[in-house]
């Protein structure tokens, strides 16, 4: 087992955390490859439950080695106040490494993402407001600050000040802002510098030479694949690539180097943020999603929208992953529902479609077509082999597997560590 990538299937939040976090146990790496703060990561050992937003999860578990890898955007403030909270709780952090090549998010990003978002008014993204968007156009832009850049004040001077170039004036002319002075930023921004230097490396080398010696690395997404900006619900996305192809850019890792993909796919669906949802609901079942699942940002506090299983998404995650196996997390929270929905395909205009449309209206107004299964009301939380489910729950299982076309390899049962049944 080389190196494997784990990939949210849905709109994110389908509880990637855990599942790093369990796999962490038998893997010498984990690299976070794409997006920065905008994540939030749930883990929850024993009693404690730990919220991680930049560091990889596996940064739990004693023996690995977590990664910020090249794709990352990183608020250098946000990093050293999580790294010092852990520290806080006992965890070790001193094994981390930074790539030097990974962007940094710096104040005019936070303030960009929060007055764009308020310009466009209805038609927002929902961003987290976290300046990820403006750090990502900056960097493909070419005008993007890197970490490495902290360590040279006139190289880190001149980029900022061509940054802001063009911003001042957006800000003062378009966005009736205050101008950022380039002199705060630089000088806050050196301030960073020594707190970070131990932890930067040449992650891509150290990553493939440990590769070369028999190591695992695991590949840790945030977000999940319909918010990719690449195959999600464009302009309804985030400003990077969740799925598993981002892995290899993100980490500089070679697709010949990986042998697993794993989805993980919650029960049913969830969403932050704007954009189309076709099985979401507006009734008690939602509401009772909501308050049973727990679902609210672990970065922002939002309410999360909820919705019954979507199986064209899943059907769509495992084509552009490439998923070998999925994950399938939050079962329980389905417990005690006399018949589960499951939305098998859409009627858009009439016409019945299997998979999701490439057109973003036809998705826009893509009605789900549902088929009900029956439910169970057994706890099934303490469940620990496929057997131990109730006959429905195995059914709503095996049904899942087969409309998603993907091996179903796990199930959550709860959010604990051991509230997880391994089928082998
Ligand atoms: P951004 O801030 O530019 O990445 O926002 C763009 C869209 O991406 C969505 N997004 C997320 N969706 C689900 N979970 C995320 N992480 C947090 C969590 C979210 C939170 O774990 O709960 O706390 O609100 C996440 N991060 C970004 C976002 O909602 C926009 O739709
Ligand atoms: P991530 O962004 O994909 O890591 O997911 P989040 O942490 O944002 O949200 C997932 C939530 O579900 C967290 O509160 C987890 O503790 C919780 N969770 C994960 N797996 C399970 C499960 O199988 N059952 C239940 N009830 N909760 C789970
Ligand atoms: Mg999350």
């Amino acid at each position: 087992m080389p190196a494997l990538v784990l990939v949210g299937a849905q709109w994110g939040d389908e509880g990637k955390g855990k599942a790093t976090d369990l796999l962490g146990g038998s893997v010498d790496y984990v690299v976070r490859y794409q997006g920065g703060n905008n994540a939030g990561h749930t883990v929850v050992v024993g009693d404690q439950k730990y919220a991680l937003h930049l560091l990889p999860s596996g940064i739990l578990s004693p023996n690995c080695v977590p990664v910020i890898g090249n794709g990352v955007v990183i608020d250098p403030a946000v990093l050293l106040s999580e790294l010092a909270g852990l520290q806080d709780r006992g965890v070790d952090t001193s094994k981390l490494l930074i790539s030097g090549n990974a962007h940094l998010i710096t104040p005019y990003h936070r303030t960009i993402d929060k007055v764009s978002e308020r310009f466009l008014g209805k038609r927002k993204i929902g961003t987290t407001g976290r300046g990820i968007g403006p750090a990502y156009a900056d960097k493909i832009n070419r005008v993007g600050i890197r970490v490495q850049d902290l360590f040279d004040e006139s190289i880190l001077r001149q980029k900022v000040e061509s940054a802001l170039n063009d911003k001042n004036q957006i800000l003062v002319k378009l966005y009736n802002r205050r101008a950022v002075p380039a002199d705060l930023v630089v000088e806050e921004y050196l301030g960073y510098a020594e707190k970070l230097r131990p932890f930067v490396a040449d992650t891509a080398l150290i990553l493939n030479q440990a590769l070369e010696q028999g190591k695992v690395v695991l590949m840790e997404g945030g977000q999940g694949t319909l918010l990719d900006v690449d195959h999600g619900t464009y302009p309804f996305v985030t400003s990077s690539n969740p799925t598993s192809g981002g892995a290899c850019t993100g980490s500089g890792i070679g697709p010949t180097k990986i042998d697993r993909v794993i989805g993980i796919l919650k029960a049913y669906t969830t969403r932050v943020g704007s954009g189309p949802f076709p099985t979401e609901l507006f009734d008690e079942d939602g509401e009772a999603l909501r308050r049973i699942g727990g679902e609210r940002g672990v970065t922002t506090g939002r309410d999360r929208r909820c919705g019954w299983f979507d199986a064209p998404i899943a059907r769509y995650a495992t084509r552009i992953n490439g998923l070998t196996d999925i994950f399938l997390t939050k079962l329980d929270v389905l417990t005690g529902w006399e018949e589960i929905p499951v939305c098998v395909a859409y009627e858009i205009d009439g016409k019945r479609v299997e998979e999701v449309p490439y057109s973003q209206s036809d998705f826009h107004h893509a009605k789900p077509i549902y088929e009900k299964l029956p439910g169970w009301s057994e706890d099934i939380t303490k469940a620990q082999s496929f057997e131990d489910l109730p006959k429905n729950a195995q059914a709503y299982v095996k049904a899942l597997e087969e409309l998603s076309g993907t091996r179903i390899s796990a199930i959550g049962v709860g959010p604990g560590r051991t509230e997880t049944i391994q089928i082998h």
